[in-house]
């Protein structure tokens, strides 16, 4: 996405649940610090999420959706806590936003900084996450048979998803100095689904439109069950990972472990004409309200938010500002080990960018 031309950069905030009213303002912070190296931001406070339903009856307000569509270059989105039963009239809004938005791709770094006691070394992956669809198009049906109770649920996977997913996943692994790409899925089981999924992905190089491009990436692929075993014992192997959304979304918080915590990784949610960043962690409805939560996923977003609309020198003043932190490894928040508030972790940061 090229903003080369803009005057002004509009934001929308989306804080929606729990931590997300914390970690949302660092982030914005974050961005204010930058100052002039990228064009002024402006911006949108917005409303969407389970405590928003509960008062309102609406999960993902039209306004939010319009002044989205509208009004904004991008936004950053911070955690919700649906619940695990059926609420009726609630329907998840970060589901409903990446399909309203068509953010099709969710692209997830993890990366380690600083070696913590859980770490191993030398993860340096991305997981790139189809966005739209696979068991998260949210058709399941509950219905009485011979036995009792029987829900099922519907799993779309389409030829154009996985072709759009895995044009993003062979970019961004052309782009590495490694340049491997591994296709995730279970097609030994769901050959239908999963096989549609590998096969259009691992047709990528061959379009028309790749034209040779993409013939320096080694394809690797890899049943769900066997990467995740992998990614704990060597994830060093790993370089760029994609997968229908239910396993990328598995994979992703999974891969968190290795770098010390899920409050440090950061993802974007990307289409063809928006960019929402998101930190990976949920609402952690435990420890909401206490300020203990850990910002830098969340500021890691609005650094690659800012990548991916061009200003790569800008996301990497925060990116760095967040390494030195980590590293110094003072002023850390108790995920990682520290006793420091959230604010003073940003703090930190703000310093250094
Ligand atoms: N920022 C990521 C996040 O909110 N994760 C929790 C999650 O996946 N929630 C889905 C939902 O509540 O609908």
């Amino acid at each position: 996405l090229s903003t080369s031309t803009r005057s002004t950069l509009k934001i929308g905030l989306i804080p929606a649940d729990g931590i997300g009213h914390e970690v949302i303002p660092a982030a914005k912070e974050a961005i204010l610090a930058l100052g002039s190296s990228i064009p002024k931001p402006e911006f949108f406070l917005l409303d969407a999420g389970f405590e928003y339903f509960k008062r309102k009856g609406v999960a993902l307000p039209e306004e939010t959706v319009q002044v989205l569509k509208n009004e904004c270059d991008c936004a950053l989105f911070g955690a919700v806590s649906s619940p695990s039963r059926k609420v009726v009239g609630y329907s998840s809004p970060i589901v409903a936003l990446r399909k309203e938005l068509d953010l099709y791709a969710n692209i997830r770094p993890v990366i380690a900084v600083a070696p913590t006691p859980e770490e191993k070394p030398n993860v340096d992956l991305v997981v790139v996450r189809e966005n739209t669809e696979c068991l998260y198009v949210k058709q399941e049906v509950l219905t009485t048979g011979k036995h009792g109770k029987e829900a099922r649920a519907t799993r779309l996977i389409t030829e154009r998803a996985s072709r759009r997913i895995g044009q993003t996943a062979f970019d961004i692994a052309v782009g590495r100095p490694r340049k491997h790409l591994t296709i995730i899925h279970k097609s030994n089981v769901l050959s239908v689904t999963d096989g549609l999924f590998r096969e259009t992905v691992r047709g990528v190089p061959a379009l028309p439109e790749s034209a040779g491009r993409l013939d320096d990436v080694t394809v690797a692929e890899q049943l769900v069950d066997s990467a995740v075993y992998r990614l704990f014992r060597e994830p060093q192997i790993y370089d760029v990972m994609v997968a229908p959304n239910l396993y990328g979304d598995i994979i992703s918080d999974a891969a968190a472990a290795l770098v010390g915590s899920l409050g440090l990784i950061p993802s974007i949610n990307a289409g063809d004409t928006f960019v929402m960043g998101e930190p990976v962690h949920g609402s952690a409805p435990d420890i909401a309200g206490k300020s203990i939560a850990n910002p830098l996923a969340a500021i890691r977003s609005a650094a690659l938010m800012l990548r991916h609309l061009g200003y790569g020198d800008a996301a990497a003043r925060i990116e760095n500002a967040v390494d030195i932190v980590i590293r110094d490894g003072r002023i850390l928040t108790p995920d990682l080990g520290g006793s420091a508030k959230t604010q003073d972790v940003t703090a930190e940061v703000l310093k250094r960018i």
